[in-house]
């Protein structure tokens, strides 16, 4: 199968994009056609500091190297370095109700949060991520559950264009893990963990021990003491147990009853020490690769050549189908 799925390069990868999203990644790249664009076009919707975001490219591939993403088995590039991304996102946007794009959750979310930033790029914002997609003829998306709705937006433009112009787009489908596809925030588990919050509010892959202690230490948790699984009640335990159960292999169940009638430090003493230990691989492969720039740069730079000769093979039929002028 053709796979695809973007990250954006700025913050650092936390345990949320790891369970909803990367941990597929891994293992569908074993059988499958997989490409994995890091989003840098995406990530300019909001504020970034040009070295810190140049920087950031590079430790977002030196992070996905280190947790097992491997260039030998996918491809591993950066968005702006095929320029038929924006090209075909211009052309989705043409073919894009505003109203569609304004009804986004994530754009009334981040809109919310950068009030003084609404720019058209956090509107169109969908269209890209459809061409992303689109560009590969990409039959499947792993995603966390919070991409869903621009997903549904990306197999409506493609029919659309396909009605419109003639077949030229395959229909993909998403991938959405059954447990993990949303896992909150530490501090207000209401929300979901995000890269771009405060970093109390989400562990890194790479975080040290002690602040992976700290942060577990310091999460929200709600009223009582039992340790039992409601997300509507206990929104705060709920999020730690599914973190706890996907990174043990333990059930829920089995969880609640292993924890029966200790506290929530306890748990939390257990959960923290379980992180550390799942954690620790990771940082130690990134504190090696980190001294090899070199290959990461060529890494990237062979990988934007792959993608490439597929982008413009179907930028070439979009711009015919439209009636533009070959180049
Ligand atoms: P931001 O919230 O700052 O926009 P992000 O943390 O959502 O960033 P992205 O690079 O936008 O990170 O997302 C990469 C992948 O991780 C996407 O597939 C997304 O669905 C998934 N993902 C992000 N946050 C979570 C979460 N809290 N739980 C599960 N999956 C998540
Ligand atoms: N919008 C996504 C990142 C993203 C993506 C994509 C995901 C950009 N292009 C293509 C899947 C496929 C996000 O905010 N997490």
């Amino acid at each position: 199968m053709r796979i695809l799925s973007g990250i954006q390069p700025t913050g650092s990868l936390h345990i949320g994009n790891y369970l909803g999203a990367v941990r597929q990644w891994i293992e569908l790249q074993e059988k499958n056609e997989c490409f994995f664009p890091i989003v840098d076009l995406h990530a300019l919707t909001a504020p970034q500091d040009p070295k810190e975001f140049k920087k950031s490219i590079l430790e977002k591939t030196t992070e996905l190297l280190s947790v097992g993403i491997d260039p030998e088995k996918c491809v591993l590039f950066v968005q702006s370095d095929v320029s038929e991304h924006t090209e075909l996102a211009w052309i989705l946007n043409t073919l894009t109700p505003i109203a569609e794009l304004e009804r986004m959750t994530q754009f009334k979310d981040k809109s919310q949060k950068q009030k003084s930033n609404v720019n058209a790029g956090l509107l169109t914002y969908p269209t890209l991520m459809a061409a992303d997609i689109l560009l590969y003829q990409t039959q499947a998306v792993p995603v966390g559950e919070d991409q869903t709705q621009h997903l549904e937006l990306t197999r409506k433009l493609a029919r659309k264009f396909n009605l419109k112009y003639g077949e030229t787009f395959v229909i993909p489908k998403e991938i959405v893990p059954k447990e993990g596809a949303r896992i909150m925030s530490l501090t207000n588990p209401k929300a979901k963990m995000s890269k771009t919050d405060d970093t109390a509010s989400s562990i890194s892959l790479f975080d040290e021990p002690k602040d992976i202690k700290a942060k577990i230490n310091a999460a929200v948790t709600d009223t009582g003491s039992a340790i039992t699984y409601n997300s509507a009640r206990k929104p705060g335990i709920s999020n730690l147990l599914t973190i706890y159960s996907e990174f043990s292999g333990e059930t829920i169940a089995q969880l609640e009853k292993k924890f029966k009638g200790k506290g929530y430090a306890a748990f939390k003493k257990s959960l923290a020490e379980l992180l550390v230990k799942k954690l620790a691989p990771f940082y130690e492969k990134k504190k090696d690769l980190e001294k090899r720039e070199v290959y990461i740069e060529e890494t990237l730079k062979k990988g934007a050549q792959k993608a490439e000769a597929i982008a413009s093979t179907t930028m070439q039929d979009v711009r015919s189908k439209v009636g533009l002028l070959s180049r």
